[in-house]
């Protein structure tokens, strides 16, 4: 096993990492930021090393810098995390080639994978389902009108280089085409450097099911079953859930949906940890969307339903161990749900709202699991993705799981900085997400239907903060109040109302 590992990352997940590197005897080396000076990350490692000012371009991005600091601290190998560097091939191989072990998937493997034209093409080869619609740009416009005649409107444009949502464009009609193609093509440009754009058929309000999959460097591949991830906001993840709902009512989609997940994994010479992203119709047909290669924010669930240590396997898998288990072995048990608890104002559009952290209580207790980047006192810096934490819990069933967030969120209380615990609240007692009606339009929809501060007359705005200031009643908690409503409580509503 590896004696120190540098971990290129902050936030929740370096803690994640660092702990599970604790764990396992391993010397842990944080990098930071001008920004995380004081960060918790920096605090929990046994070493650490400054690598640059703020900007991530300057800092987290600088290839040169992380493996200058890899190589003082004789560190032995690199765990990337998730966003940064994880998914940079470029990386990777600079990572191999000055003898660095990169804690992930082979540099080839992230660049057969990084191109979703590349990825399609592997994925219909390797015999798995992918979105009818075509694999080369959609540069002859009599070429991409043939191609949406025979697909049938809608149609959607996506951008080769892009990914999460960015370069998509749908077209409703032919008449549409000409212009779509070409600002598609110009926003990919601008975005990724390149231009290329094809066409895939329109999935209408799918669900987004993801399958973690995981290999050793001896070609065993296993899948670890699937993440229900539909409920996002802006193509990003609000909550995510192991199992999924639809799946735990039709088990015969895990076993196709992650044998169809490890035949790209093969194809692609696949290793350490990755993620299979698939749509699911209404008709509960799967298409394979994308494959990231890296640890993702949400393995929680995963590791809380199938008593797995995706970190700790990571770690064996790139000494050079085999994988401890067998695909029979792999056991689903319960429920998990997490939420993404970020610093930011659901009352405005969702504002990030980085600042100092007055009071913090943290949920506990059993069942729980809180992966948190943050400490009373720390400024959340406005330079990265204001994530303060995670918060996952695991119970029997997914009803008692809903009870159990609930439980915990109310446990939970921020102050000094806007955050999203309330918004939680809301969605875990709405009837379309207690009932498992989920897809990947269910957050626009609950915002429309959402009982809000913003809805309100100014008068009843008001009524309702100075309840809240008194301890009356929760400006949206419509529980009748209990004299002895801790103070912890009351603090977090107000922190909520700021
Ligand atoms: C789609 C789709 C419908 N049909 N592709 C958005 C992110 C990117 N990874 C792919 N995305 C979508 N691709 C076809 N052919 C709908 C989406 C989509 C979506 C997918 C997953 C999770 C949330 C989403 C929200 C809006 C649209």
């Amino acid at each position: 096993m590896f004696r120190k590992v540098l971990v290129a990352n902050r936030g929740e997940i370096a803690v994640r990492l660092i702990r599970a590197l604790r764990e396992s005897g391993i010397q842990s080396v944080a990098v930071f930021s001008d920004a995380d000076r004081r960060a918790l990350h920096v605090r929990l490692a046994d070493e650490a090393e400054h690598i640059g000012p703020a900007p991530s371009s300057e800092s987290y991005l600088r290839i040169d810098r992380i493996l200058e600091a890899a190589s003082s601290h004789q560190a032995e190998a690199i765990h990337p995390g998730y966003g940064f560097l994880s998914e940079n091939a470029d990386f990777a191989a600079a990572c191999e080639s000055t003898g660095v072990t990169f804690i992930g998937p082979s540099s080839d493997s992230i660049r057969k994978l990084g191109s979703k034209t590349q990825a399609r093409i592997l994925a219909r080869q390797a015999g798995a389902p992918v979105v009818p619609g075509t694999e080369e740009p959609a540069t002859n416009l009599d070429h991409a009108r043939a191609v949406a005649r025979q697909l049938g409107y809608p149609v959607l444009l996506k951008a080769a280089a892009g990914g999460g949502g960015k370069g998509m464009r749908r077209v409703n009609t032919e008449s549409e085409l000409e212009s779509a193609v070409r600002d598609a093509s110009s926003e990919a440009e601008r975005a990724f450097k390149n231009s290329e754009v094809y066409i895939e058929k329109v999935i209408e309000n799918p669900r987004h099911i993801e399958i973690q999959v995981l290999g050793d460097k001896h070609g065993n591949l296993v899948h670890l079953g699937e993440r229900e991830c539909s409920i996002q906001r802006r193509h990003q993840k609000v909550i995510e859930e192991c199992p999924s709902p639809l799946v735990a009512v039709h088990p015969e989609m895990r076993a196709a949906m992650g044998a169809a997940a490890l035949k790209i994994a093969r194809a692609a010479g696949y290793y350490n940890a990755g993620t299979a992203e698939f749509l699911v119709d209404s008709n509960r047909n799967f298409y394979f969307l994308e494959m990231n290669t890296r640890l993702q924010v949400e393995h929680p669930v995963t590791e809380l339903v199938t008593g797995l240590d995706l970190v700790q396997l990571q770690l064996r898998i790139a000494c050079g161990e085999p994988l401890p288990f067998h695909q029979d072995d792999v056991r689903w048990r319960g429920s998990a749900i997490e939420c993404r608890i970020y610093a930011e104002d659901p009352d405005n559009q969702f504002l990030p709202s980085p600042g100092t952290i007055q009071q913090l209580s943290e949920p506990g207790g059993p069942g729980v699991r809180l992966d948190s980047g943050v400490y009373p006192g720390w400024t959340v810096p406005i330079d990265y993705d204001p994530l303060l934490a995670k918060l996952a819990v695991w119970s029997e069933s997914r009803a008692s799981s809903i009870g159990r967030m609930l439980r915990a969120l109310d446990e939970y209380a921020v102050t000094g900085i806007r955050n999203n615990i309330g918004f939680f609240r809301d969605i875990l007692r709405d009837e379309c997400f207690v009932d498992a009606y989920l897809h990947t339009g269910f957050i626009e929809e609950f915002i429309k239907r959402r009982p809000s501060l913003e809805s309100d007359s100014d008068v009843e705005q008001i009524a309702a903060l100075v309840a809240a200031k008194h301890n009356l009643n929760g400006a949206r908690d419509t529980r009748p109040q209990t004299a002895e409503a801790s103070r912890w409580q009351s603090l977090g509503r107000r922190g909520q109302l700021r």
